[in-house]
């Protein structure tokens, strides 16, 4: 790309959301408009339920307004209490819902090739107060649910993934939503698959699935029962309307972002100082992310000046997921927060960027993007 189209260019984001064609949802629109039904287990709500159980093959699911209410209110109906082992390496609500639920959380590294809460690392911060591990499947990378399960069993653990990144991931051929007691999906804009805002837990445990949506709807069993202290997480028609509209076109965006993905790791294969993740094998990816991870010693400069000259030339990349939640002044002075605990964790937040990612993104900015990275 020439530096006069350069100069023009609009600002490239890290992500742009997907959005159906406006006539197909204000189809939906119309029949909210007549029945007047808004919220409260509305018949998109129920139909969203039962597509989105079909389609990612999963038993149950709850919708949510959004991840993060969806995780608080799935610690609560798993019961956890005491301590729960999370990683460091994540968006800040995975530990923000643990602290919601007054438990506190104990940090464990990540592994050096996935990034995900590290499995092996994890039986000796068990104590006699831990009830949970909550692992995340970064980047939509499966986490080693076979090792996670192992521990959970042997020590009577609960199991709750976040999955916020993982909307149609499968793992030969079963989706990894259904590792463990419970797994949490993110709808929000940013995602591969979207509801404006919006959420989502998954169990196969029907009588989970019962208490997780009698917790999200204020505790009701029926009118005049309230099983628990439940709040309001509920997803509401308007959301439930757009995620049927967006279904049916996320195999192709999936599709687009494949060959995006492809593109860039052709483009990036041979430059010095700068990694990135491959394909797992028997795992079908949704290609939410494309993270880079630069090594400043082999680059010759840092992940920050990168970071810097890309947002100078209005590449908009993140550094997600930087800082690490270890490091926020909530959590940084719990004991497994020190940084001499966590070396993996504390070396990838110091060295990824996520460059730009989504289904119509263009090729002449993909180049331009890894001209930039080129020395
Ligand atoms: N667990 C994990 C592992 C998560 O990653 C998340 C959320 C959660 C739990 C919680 O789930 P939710 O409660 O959010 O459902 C974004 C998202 O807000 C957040 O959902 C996401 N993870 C996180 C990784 O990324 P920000 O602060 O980076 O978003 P923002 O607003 O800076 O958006 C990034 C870029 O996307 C913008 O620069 C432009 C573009 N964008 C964004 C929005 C919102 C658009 O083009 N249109 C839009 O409407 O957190």
């Amino acid at each position: 790309m020439k530096q006069t189209a350069v100069d023009n260019m609009n600002k490239i984001f890290v992500t742009r959301p997907s959005l159906p064609p406006l006539q197909e949802f204000t189809e939906y629109l119309q029949k909210i408009w007549d029945s007047k039904r808004l919220t409260n287990d509305g018949p998109f709500h129920h139909e969203l339920e039962q597509k989105l159980e079909d389609f990612l093959g999963i038993k149950h699911i709850s919708l949510f307004c959004n991840g993060m209410i969806a995780l608080q209110i799935g610690l609560q109906a798993l019961k956890i209490t005491g301590e729960v082992i999370t990683t460091p390496y994540s968006f800040v609500a995975t530990t923000h819902a643990i602290y919601w639920n007054r438990c506190t959380p104990v940090f464990g590294d990540v592994e050096p090739h996935t990034f995900n809460l590290n499995p092996d690392k994890i039986e000796s911060l068990i104590t006699p107060s831990t009830t949970a591990i909550m692992p995340v499947h970064i980047y939509g990378n499966p986490c080693d649910n076979e090792k996670f399960q192992n521990i959970a069993d042997k020590y009577g653990l609960s199991l709750f993934y976040d999955g916020a990144h993982s909307f149609g991931v499968r793992r030969n051929g079963e989706s990894i939503l259904n590792y463990g007691d419970l797994s949490m999906l993110s709808f929000h804009a940013t995602k591969t698959f979207n509801t404006f805002e919006g959420g989502a837990l998954i169990t196969s445990d029907p009588k989970l699935k019962r208490r997780i949506d009698f917790l999200k709807n204020f505790g009701f069993a029926d009118e005049e029962t309230v099983v628990a202290p439940g709040s309001n997480g509920k997803m509401n028609e308007i959301q439930a309307a757009i995620g049927l509209a967006q279904l049916k076109y996320f195999k192709e965006n999936v599709e687009k972002r494949h060959s995006i993905t492809c593109l860039y790791r052709k483009l990036l294969r041979n430059i010095e100082g700068i990694s990135f993740l491959d394909d797992i094998p028997d795992v079908e990816h949704n290609y939410a992310y494309f993270p880079i991870f630069v090594n400043e010693e082999k680059y010759g400069s840092s992940r920050d000046e990168l970071y810097g000259k890309l947002i100078k030339n209005n590449i908009y990349g993140r550094r997600y997921f930087y800082p690490l939640i270890s490091h926020f002044p909530s959590y940084r002075n719990l004991p497994s927060a020190c940084q001499w605990l966590l070396p993996e964790a504390e070396k990838v937040a110091n060295e990824v960027i996520c460059l730009p990612i989504y289904p119509d993104l263009e090729e002449n900015i993909i180049n331009f993007i890894v001209g930039l990275i080129k020395k």
